[in-house]
């Protein structure tokens, strides 16, 4: 039988379906869970060879012998790094050398136990890839070692091949039994790439067909006319539903409107309106959180496309990896399609669901104070947007598609979003506005001061005394105040005016309207800052709202689910809801 630990089962299931199956074994007992589970699987061939080094190089000569990759395993500690030369010749030879090393937990680092070193970084220079295993606790655990061991199987024959470390931290390798009949079916992440055998798109085209098919477009840059061309080509053959927020920069009339908003109407929910496979291209989303829940457990299929062919997972269902471009992907295709799509169902339920959204009200605040400064972009004209809360907010309303979008989505970071925009600025033709909140401004205030400072450039600072967003997740004490949102009474003005620079403010619809008509004005040629007062608790208070009113959406969910909602709201309103949850427990 094999052994009970779910790390080697899971390891074990996927050595066989990357045809892994001659494993060299040097003698020792940290291995004895992964060792004892391969004698029982008759589809491995098993080696003993004393001497790790020699074993490395044993497994070498198999490789080139077989034309297969060959794993080599040994024990914790110092037998693990005497596979070392073996690595390196085999990363000159690009040879699919995968070796094993059992390790004790990195707990136990440094406390005198014996056969331990660090192992994780001995082979990094010289390898294709280092895949640091953990032992498997909860599902993600589970989920975390199959992409790990995907990935790092993966590489052995990726890009031409190479030598990978699994770096395998077992506690205890008596402490589970060997009652288990059956490996796991673990999940294989197909790559898909040109080189060296093109994929089979007539195969690919026919998983597609008569399935609700959902591209989710990242940041990027405005699409080519040649990536446009090929991605109308993909959405005739299939029916598709596009989500992109405003740093798509993508117009395309698959592309549902305001998808944030959209993915908070319960509708989605239904499986009906799930789709069948998630095709992800380009960069971050601004809601990325909200379709991690919602495919997070679901049956549905994802395809990630990119030429870097990175394996990101962020929905857990990750089957397929298109290592090419968008571009490639969606030529391909839709050229391999049988004939276009009869019915774009899928894609009318949405539209017609999205119209059901209900408008932002227009009470002044931070996000009414946006959507006014929205409405009135010029045209061509370029949008930075600074995060946190303004990015949300401005992915509540429509923006022209003619004026083109940035932000630094990469990692969200409040540090830079003024000075990319001036830098922005400083070589574009075009009109620049930055939409920031108040802690955004006076983190980055000295990229005003740059000497490069442009004239097209117009910054508009929502100012509501300190980072409103973490009102939303502490509430609104005195005490989140201080340390979390960083509350202060302090204006741009001084700084602004310091500098020579053009200063207009608003605490009210009224003076908004007049600033923004300035602000706005393409006439104007010098630069400018606008700053909107408004109040950081309302703010919060208001965009809360507003997600409750699409929430409530009666036609989206069941009376039970509406009451199970509304008794929730209901019970954290008066603080009782934890207290409510322990008892039903
Ligand atoms: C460099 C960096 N530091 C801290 C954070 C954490 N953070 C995220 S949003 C935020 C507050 C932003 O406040 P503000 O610019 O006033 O915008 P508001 O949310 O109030 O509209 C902070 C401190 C971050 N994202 N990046």
């Amino acid at each position: 039988m094999y052994s009970d630990d779910p790390l080697v089962l899971e390891l074990l299931a996927l050595l066989k379906a990357y045809n892994v199956r001659h494993i060299v074994i040097a003698p020792g007992s940290r291995h004895y869970p992964i060792t004892r589970s391969l004698e029982h699987d008759k589809g491995f061939t098993l080696y003993s060879v004393v001497d790790e080094r020699s074993a490395g190089f044993f497994a070498l000569g198999l490789i080139q012998s077989i034309g297969a990759p060959v794993a080599a395993l040994c024990t914790s500690g110092t037998a693990s790094i005497n596979f070392g030369s073996a690595v390196v010749e085999a990363f000159y030879q690009k040879l699919p050398l995968c070796v094993l090393t059992p390790d004790r937990l990195p707990e136990l680092l440094g406390q005198m136990e014996d056969q331990m070193f660090p192992q994780t970084n001995m082979f990094r220079d010289f390898t294709r890839y280092v895949g640091l295993l953990k032992p498997v606790r909860n599902p993600l655990d589970r989920w975390f070692v199959n992409r790990v061991l995907n990935e790092a199987l993966d590489a052995l024959t990726a890009n031409g091949g190479g030598p990978v470390q699994i770096n395998i931290p077992i506690l205890n390798p008596a402490e589970k039994g060997f009652g288990t009949a059956e490996l796991p079916k673990a999940r294989v992440i197909q790559r898909h790439r040109h080189l060296p055998i093109a994929p089979d798109w007539g195969a690919i085209a026919r998983r597609l067909q008569g399935k609700r098919v959902q591209v989710v477009w990242g940041q990027s840059s405005p699409p080519s006319a040649a990536l446009l061309a090929a991605f109308d080509g993909f959405t005739q053959a299939f029916d598709v539903l596009t989500l992109a927020d405003h740093l798509s920069n993508l117009n395309h009339a698959s592309r549902v409107r305001l998808p944030l908003l959209y993915l908070h109407l319960p509708a989605v929910q239904a499986p009906s309106m799930q789709p069948d496979i998630v095709i992800t291209v380009f960069g971050n989303l601004v809601f990325q959180d909200n379709v991690n829940d919602l495919f997070r457990g679901s049956s549905v299929e994802h395809w990630q496309v990119g030429e870097d062919g990175d394996v990101s997972d962020p929905f857990r269902r990750l089957s397929d990896v298109f290592q090419m471009s968008p571009e490639q992907f969606f030529c391909e295709t839709a050229k391999a399609a049988s004939a276009p799509v009869s019915e774009h169902g899928y894609r009318r339920a949405a539209f017609t669901l999205v119209e059901r959204l209900p408008k932002f009200l227009d009470i002044y605040g931070e996000t009414a104070a946006i959507g006014r400064f929205l409405a009135r972009l010029p045209r061509n004209s370029v949008l930075h947007i600074a995060n946190s809360a303004p990015m949300r907010m401005a992915q509540f309303y429509d923006i022209d598609p003619s004026v083109r979008v940035l932000a630094n989505r990469g990692i969200n970071g409040i540090d830079g979003s003024m000075s990319a925009a001036v830098g922005y600025a400083a070589s574009s033709q075009q009109l620049n506005f930055l939409v920031i909140g108040d802690l955004a401004f006076f983190y980055d205030m000295n990229s005003l001061w740059i000497r490069h400072r442009p004239a097209n450039l117009r910054v508009i600072v929502m100012n509501n005394d300190g980072g409103a967003i973490m009102h939303s997740s502490w509430g609104s004490s005195a005490q989140v105040g201080m340390h979390v949102s960083a509350a202060h009474h302090t204006s741009v003005r001084g700084w602004v005016e310091s500098l020579g620079i053009r200063y207009v403010s608003a605490t009210n619809f009224d003076e908004l309207d007049a600033a923004l008509a300035l602000f706005t004005d393409e006439a104007v040629s010098d630069a400018m800052v606008l700053e909107v007062f408004t109040e950081k608790t309302s703010d919060i208070v208001q965009m809360k709202a507003f997600y409750g009113k699409i929430g409530d959406d009666p036609l989206g969910t069941s009376p039970r689910k509406r009451f199970k909602k509304l008794a929730k709201r209901g019970l954290e309103q008066v603080g009782l809801l934890d207290a409510a949850k322990r008892i039903l427990r």
